[in-house]
């Protein structure tokens, strides 16, 4: 191959038309992508499950590099990125695409391999359907690009100084070339017309997508569910007296929400089963009526990630209701050697414990209610597991699918081999909610309050040290069980000046929280939660 002079290249299109071509061709691309996951709950964006891949694929270090810069946007940060590489990729295919013109049909092969690829990971996809879409966006975005190839073409045949020189296909230009001026006008609007084409088939995938919810049926599922004693608990509030502490129970709306899912998962409860299966004498599965129609128990249970920060809010305490595990694998009897209870999420997302959590009288429901109503969407509807006293990554599987039972040794949930402890026993942890850190008051009385959980252990006493005097201890709230947090408060006299409040709790056995510090990598951070309060006139 030798060099093309320069004037010669003009006539493959200018570099820019080859861009823009590019870009807006992949844009279609993703946009039936869209379209189609808006169509069918079966056929998974192909966006979004790039994006599963990359959060599957990444190591321990780049998730938490990630989140560290992003925080609860890195999925939002992950998308956007997607997207604009592919753009980027786009552009960059219909610039070399002008002298290479085997690429862009290539590219559009390789984007559509990607993308059905990494569609027909999502265990709730069909794979034939999915790769039908991938299959037709690539074509979508492939006869976009020739249109608008085309129409960059009928621009530079506009141009009187290069019509006499053509290496490439006649096209109907050719004959009787439009004003340059006129014709460049022409590819904008085009190539504007197409993009708009794109923004407008994306959002209208995403709007369908969004009619997919599974709200109604959720709403369906509130009408069925038996009174519970839920939300109603009474319990003794010490809050009042302290602005800012959290309530005993979080109400949904306010509970944290962990998981890898980008989209939250639409389990229609109608279609969906609960499989026991593994190493059970007798396999079998539950509908959700099995579930409503069994018997329901109530437990404020408070759970929480075990990325949680010393001071970190992704703690919450629930009113769960749902059906005793120990019931529920009791049916299918448990094999000897089976030592390990593994939950699946329908999104292929997998948790494990030992078995012998369950030997004692430690919660672990079949969750299929949170604080008295059904499942929130982003919580798991319809069912999830909830254990007491173990860290979310290794109990508390969300939009269950399946319950199996395996040996120790022989499978690891999703987060273990990224670098997480398999074991996950939640570590005694104490938090000052209010004042805020940092906030003015007036000398005298200041009242400060926060919560303390050593789930199953329960919590025997708070202690506060006021800059690096005694540890006194707090005052206590009621709990309902050994299970929940406690609210603890405290009502110190504060002169002028800059004061640091330390907190640390004791379960009921007298054993102290660890006073570390260590991070929350491998098993959960340690350390005593401080905050600083400025008194002045
Ligand atoms: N399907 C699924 N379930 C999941 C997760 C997940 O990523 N996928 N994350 C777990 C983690 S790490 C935690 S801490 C809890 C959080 O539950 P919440 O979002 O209801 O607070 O869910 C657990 N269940
Ligand atoms: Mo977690």
């Amino acid at each position: 191959m030798h060099r093309v002079p320069r004037g010669d290249g003009a006539n493959r299109g200018s570099w820019w038309i080859g861009a823009v071509s590019g870009a807006a061709a992949v844009a279609i691309f993703l946009a039936v992508g869209e379209v189609f996951d808006g169509l069918s709950r079966s056929i998974p964006s192909p966006v979004v499950a790039v994006g599963d891949f990359g959060i599957d694929s990444a190591d321990a270090r780049t998730t938490k590099t990630v989140i560290d810069w992003f925080g609860s946007n890195d999925k939002l940060v992950l998308i956007i990125g997607i997207v604009a590489i592919s753009l980027l990729l786009g552009a960059q295919t219909g610039v070399l695409g002008r002298r290479h013109r085997w690429l862009p049909p290539a590219v559009f092969v390789a984007f559509g391999v990607a993308g059905g690829l990494a569609v027909g990971r999502d265990p709730q996809a069909s794979d034939g359907l999915g790769w039908l879409a991938t299959v037709v966006a690539a074509l979508c975005g492939w006869l976009s690009y020739e249109l608008l190839r085309r129409r960059g073409l009928m621009h530079q045949s506009a141009a009187p100084a290069l019509s006499g020189d053509r290496g490439g296909e006649p096209d109907r230009a050719e004959s009787s070339p439009p004003p340059r001026r006129f014709a460049r006008d022409e590819f904008v609007r085009w190539a504007t017309g197409v993009a708009a084409l794109a923004v407008l088939a994306a959002v209208g995938g995403r709007w369908l997508r969004g009619r997919a919810s599974v709200s109604d049926e959720r709403a369906e599922v509130a009408a069925r569910l038996p009174p519970s004693a839920a939300a109603s608990e009474p319990v003794a509030a010490v809050g009042e007296a302290v602005p800012g502490l959290s309530p005993y129970i979080t109400p949904n709306g306010d509970f944290y929400r962990i998981d890898t899912a980008i989209v939250v998962p639409q389990v229609d409860p109608n279609q969906w089963r609960l499989q026991i299966g593994g190493m059970v004498d007798q396999p079998y599965e539950l509908t959700l009526d099995d579930i409503l129609a069994g018997d329901l128990v109530d437990r404020t249970v408070t759970i929480s990630c075990v990325s949680n920060e010393i001071g970190g809010d992704l703690v919450g305490n629930a009113v769960w209701t749902g059906i005793p595990l120990s019931a529920v694998l009791e049916q299918a009897g448990i094999q000897p050697g089976a030592d390990q209870v593994v939950g699946v999420s329908v999104d292929g997302w997998t948790a494990g414990f030992p078995t012998n959590v369950l030997d004692g009288d430690r919660t672990a429901l079949v969750a299929v209610a949170m604080n008295g109503e059904p499942l929130p969407l982003a919580h798991g509807f319809p069912a999830r597991l909830v254990v007491a006293g173990l860290y979310g990554y290794v109990s508390a599987v969300k939009w269950l699918a399946g319950i199996g039972l395996t040996s120790w040794d022989d499978f690891d949930g999703y987060w273990i081999p990224r670098g997480w402890s398999k074991e996950g026993p939640i570590k005694i942890t104490s938090r000052i909610d209010a004042p805020r850190h940092g906030s003015r008051h007036t000398p005298g009385a200041v009242g400060i309050g926060g919560v303390a959980w050593a789930p199953t252990r329960g919590i025997g006493a708070v202690e506060v040290q006021l800059d690096e005097g005694d540890w006194t201890p707090a005052e206590l709230g009621d709990v309902v069980s050994d299970e929940t947090w406690v609210q603890w408060t405290m009502r110190p006299e504060l002169d002028v000046g800059r004061h640091t409040i330390r907190v640390r709790a004791y379960d009921l056995s007298g054993e102290p929280q660890p006073s570390g510090p260590k991070p929350m990598r491998p098993d959960g951070a340690e350390g005593y939660h401080s905050i600083v309060l400025n008194i002045g006139e």
